[in-house]
């Protein structure tokens, strides 16, 4: 039997994850991590990959950290999980692969801090939104309270971070949280139609879009711009992605990525 939390599909440069612990409500414990590492470097090595989806099994993406895990430990063990799932978070985030979130349902805690590390949000209907920490004497600890302001505006954030609230779909969408919100029927195609999609333009465009726009974000315009500049030029000159992307304008024809 396999007893995998994570399940995946490759399919036209498409791999999709599923997390399937649903009688937990996906529930993040030190497996999840431990198996989305491997994932994370499988990918960084797979240039079949184009782009990555990621989903969950049942009613929720994910509603949490596993609460039953991180009862019982003490100080350095709850910093030590909070470091864990930072890094893994933060390897996916730094996947020149692009990385799209499909939530299916509720993404609590863990999981909204999961989906925000995503490149983007699309959301079933059904999905709810929320980090319920300080419900439980906790805070956020995989970055949420760094990244939520960031996609939302420190209001939003910290309303939703103080109140514990469960916000749905459309909300989300409303403060930037999500880009897009789908019939629960219809989240999987969409998602797919996305990635398919984007797995259609130049893959090194593609990746160097995703770096540039992530890591200038951190920086001051002008190293953001700089950085920018440098790309660009890395995407000229003969066998480039970009010379055969404007050639193939040129000559009205489909470009033919290597
Ligand atoms: N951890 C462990 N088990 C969970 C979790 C969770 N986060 N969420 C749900 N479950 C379990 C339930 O205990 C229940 O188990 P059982 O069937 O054995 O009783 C099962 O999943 C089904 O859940 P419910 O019966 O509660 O289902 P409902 O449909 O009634 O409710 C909810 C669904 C609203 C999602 C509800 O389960 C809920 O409120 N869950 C907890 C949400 C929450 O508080 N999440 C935040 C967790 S803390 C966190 O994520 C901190 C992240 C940073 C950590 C940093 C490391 C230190």
């Amino acid at each position: 039997m396999d007893d995998k939390i994570l399940q995946t599909k490759l399919e036209e440069g498409i791999l999709l994850i599923t997390i399937t612990r649903p009688k937990a409500m996906n529930a993040l414990n030190a497996q999840f991590f431990r198996e989305m590492d491997e994932l994370v470097a499988s990918v960084k090595a797979d240039k079949e990959v184009r782009v990555v989806v990621i989903t969950g099994e049942g009613k929720a993406f994910v509603a949490g950290a596993d609460i039953a895990e991180m009862v019982n430990k003490n100080q350095a063990e709850g910093e030590a999980f909070s470091r864990l799932g930072q890094n893994t978070f933060r390897s996916l985030e730094k996947l020149d692969t692009p990385v799209i979130a499909a939530v299916n349902g509720f993404a609590l805690g863990g999981g909204m801090e999961l989906a925000m590390a995503c490149d983007f949000r699309i959301a079933s209907t059904k999905a709810k939104f929320g980090q319920p920490e300080v419900n439980l004497g906790l805070i956020p600890g995989y970055a949420g309270t760094q990244r939520l302001s960031r996609l939302t505006g420190m209001g939003n954030a910290l309303y939703l971070l103080m109140t514990a609230g469960m916000i749905g779909a459309d909300e989300a969408l409303r403060i930037g949280l999500v880009q897009k919100v789908v019939e629960p029927e219809a989240l999987m195609d969409e998602v797919m139609k996305i990635a398919k999609n984007i797995a259609s333009k130049g893959p090194q465009a593609i990746k160097k879009v995703k770096v540039v726009a992530r890591r200038g974000y951190e920086m001051s315009l002008d190293e953001g711009a700089d950085l920018e500049a440098e790309a660009f030029g890395s995407l000229f000159g003969d066998n480039s992605e970009g010379r055969e992307g404007m050639q193939a304008f040129l000559e009205k024809r489909k470009p033919e990525w290597k």
